[in-house]
């Protein structure tokens, strides 16, 4: 298998989490995909990363659907289970890995962003402002759900999705915005990213 990624994108490290506690630890391809990196772009037409070719050759992108792979092809109990088991773990899961996935994405759309409008500034911007309300927001809402996305053990018990989402969203926050006075203090979502370091799958994909 091959996995198309960067260093910086969160979306990759989501998917990277998920993939290593579900046992494949592939190293990775570093592509540029704003440099229309020709293996990026024969695998996957939106020339995006996280992409992940398969060994037959198949190309998987978007990564929660590298993760519906992952859950549909590596089931517990050989693997964990990382969307939970009863309805309503699953139902307590997707709603909290959405608010982390919705700020994701208008933090990366931000950036984005910027680089369409340079060297006209876009954070001030209605638009720039509506996407900082979001991660504003979603941070706070995520900082009250800390304690119940925070495994009883972070050392053994992998964490489920909603805790990789808001894991992935903080580190993301503090590697780009970590100098804007807008960003609010959320010590138990910091304390969650710190705790699951623990685990290799957090520690080893962190930002750079
Ligand atoms: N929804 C996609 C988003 C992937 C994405 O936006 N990746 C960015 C890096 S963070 C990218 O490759 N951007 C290049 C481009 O938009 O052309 C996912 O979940 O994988």
């Amino acid at each position: 298998m091959q996995f198309l990624a960067n260093t910086t994108s969160p979306f990759v490290r989501i998917a990277e989490i998920a993939m290593i506690e579900k046992g494949l630890q592939i190293e990775r391809t570093i592509v540029d995909p704003w440099a229309d990196d020709a293996r990026l772009r024969s695998a996957n037409a939106a020339t995006r990363v996280p992409t992940l070719v398969l060994d037959d050759g198949t190309p998987l992108s978007e990564s929660l659907l590298i993760i519906q792979w992952l859950e549909a092809t590596r089931k517990a109990p050989q693997w964990p289970c990382l969307i939970g088991e009863t309805p309503a773990e699953v139902r307590a899961i997707m709603s909290r890995a959405g608010i982390a996935i919705g700020a994701i994405e208008a933090s990366v759309h931000t950036i984005i962003t910027r680089k369409v409008t340079a060297p006209a500034p876009f954070d001030e911007t209605p638009v720039g402002l509506r996407r900082r309300r979001t991660m504003v927001e979603a941070l706070q809402r995520l900082e009250e759900f800390a304690g119940d996305m925070t495994p009883s053990d972070p050392v053994a018990v992998p964490p489920k999705l909603d805790a990789i989402c808001a894991i992935v969203l903080y580190d993301y926050m503090q590697f780009r915005f970590g100098d804007k006075d807008w960003l609010p203090s959320t010590p138990a979502l910091q304390m969650l990213s710190v705790k699951m370091r623990a685990r290799s799958s957090v520690n080893d994909t962190q930002p750079h």
